[in-house]
């Protein structure tokens, strides 16, 4: 018998590569996805059949976090052995400016969705996306026992979720786990996070379609691994025996400019003749400092990354030539347009 999951914030990064593994583990997966405009659902087009093909195990549903009687009625149709709450406000610069928004989907969508799984009663287990960000002030190395500092009013929304995960997991007993993941990037990595936005930029400058490149501080250390690998972490926190929580992370830790350095050299370019300051990128509070010790996922989950920032960096600039040689955003979820108005700085 496949195992049926639902997965909230399938859509996004995250979302697209843990479908992916899903799907090749025989599961039948339920996506959530927002209702937009346009269409949202870039990154898992290539997974989607039409529903009417016996074959489809892919099945997309509209709903969002913060409509609870949606999500109580997604989970009694849809039934799941597993739900994995991935959906998020999940840009930290962004949540200084949004941080009601943030608070309600990123915090309170977190209950919704629990309290929804307590009254229906159905006896699936739940995987929370937690954050590094929770750690925000807290030096490095930071682990599972680390206190939480929290910098941003997403990182203080993940905190909420976060605790309220072990509540619901101690005052229910749900089979409730944390998944305390560091900083994870792709090709299919929002674009105006950092390490996308430095790959799209060395490869549009590269190709003469870019001049400059704007970036705040440069100074920020994270430990930055490879989505694809982290959606394998969360799947196996799920087939424990008992719940539990689990940082995930690399171990090592790269500054935004060692991050800029591997992109810009990547394509034979001196990052220095092209990146400017510009204010508008710092945040009013910042965190300085990201290592995350996973010895835990490695002892328990045997679970280990294998790449790197400095690999993470070269694939993610290939992919964008890649994308700018086809003149095809695909799954890349377009290269942004230097000239593209957005509401607020990233
Ligand atoms: P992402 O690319 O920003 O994806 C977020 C997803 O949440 C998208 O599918 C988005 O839908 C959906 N979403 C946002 N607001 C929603 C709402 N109100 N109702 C329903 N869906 C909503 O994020 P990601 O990088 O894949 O990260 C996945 C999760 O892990 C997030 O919770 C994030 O906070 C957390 N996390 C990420 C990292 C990281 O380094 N990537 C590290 C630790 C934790 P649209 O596509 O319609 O916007
Ligand atoms: O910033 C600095 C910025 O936005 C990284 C989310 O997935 O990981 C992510 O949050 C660093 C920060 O990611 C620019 O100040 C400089 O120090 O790529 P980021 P983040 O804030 O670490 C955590 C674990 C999550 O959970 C979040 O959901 O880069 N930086 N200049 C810049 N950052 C951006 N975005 N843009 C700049 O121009």
């Amino acid at each position: 018998m496949s195992k049926t999951a639902l997965v909230t914030g399938i859509t996004g990064q995250d979302g697209s590569y843990l479908a992916e593994l899903l799907l090749s583990k025989d599961y039948v997966v339920h996506g959530v996805v927002r209702r937009a405009s346009t269409f949202n659902t870039c990154r898992i087009d290539h997974l989607y059949r039409d529903p009417h093909d016996p074959e489809a195990r892919l099945f997309l549903h509209y709903g969002d976090l913060t409509d609870a009687s949606r999500i109580a009625c997604l989970l009694e149709r849809v039934k799941p052995d597993e739900v994995y709450n991935l959906a998020a406000q999940s840009h930290v610069r962004v949540s200084f400016d949004e941080p009601e928004f943030t608070a309600n989907t990123t915090a309170l969508g977190t209950t919704r969705l629990l309290e929804a799984i307590r009254m229906t009663g159905l006896p699936c287990r739940y995987y929370q996306a937690s954050s590094s960000e929770m750690f925000g002030a807290t030096p490095p190395p930071q682990h599972e026992l680390t206190p939480f500092h929290p910098r941003s009013p997403y990182g203080v929304a993940k905190v909420y979720a976060y605790w309220i995960t072990r509540n619901y997991r101690e005052a229910y007993g749900l089979y409730a786990v944390n998944g305390i993941l560091f900083n994870h990037e792709s090709p299919r990595r929002g674009p105006t996070f950092v390490t996308r936005k430095v790959a799209a930029a060395a490869a549009r400058i590269k190709a003469g379609v870019q001049d400059t490149l704007y970036l705040g501080n440069l100074d920020a250390r994270r430990d930055w691994g490879y989505a694809a690998e982290y959606v394998e972490a969360m799947w196996l926190m799920l087939q424990q025996a008992a719940p539990d929580d689990y940082v995930v992370a690399t171990g090592t830790s790269h500054s935004v400019q060692d991050f800029v350095e591997c992109c810009f050299a990547h394509v034979d370019l001196d990052w220095r003749d092209h990146v400017r300051f510009d204010e508008r990128y710092l945040r009013p509070a910042e965190v300085d400092d990201l290592v995350g010790d996973a010895s835990k996922a490695a002892r328990v989950l045997g679970w280990e990354p294998t790449v790197h920032a400095p690999e993470l960096a070269r694939l993610m600039t290939d992919a964008e030539l890649e994308a700018l040689r086809h003149g095809d955003p695909g799954t890349l979820s377009a290269v942004p347009a230097p000239a593209r108005h957005q509401p607020a700085p990233h």
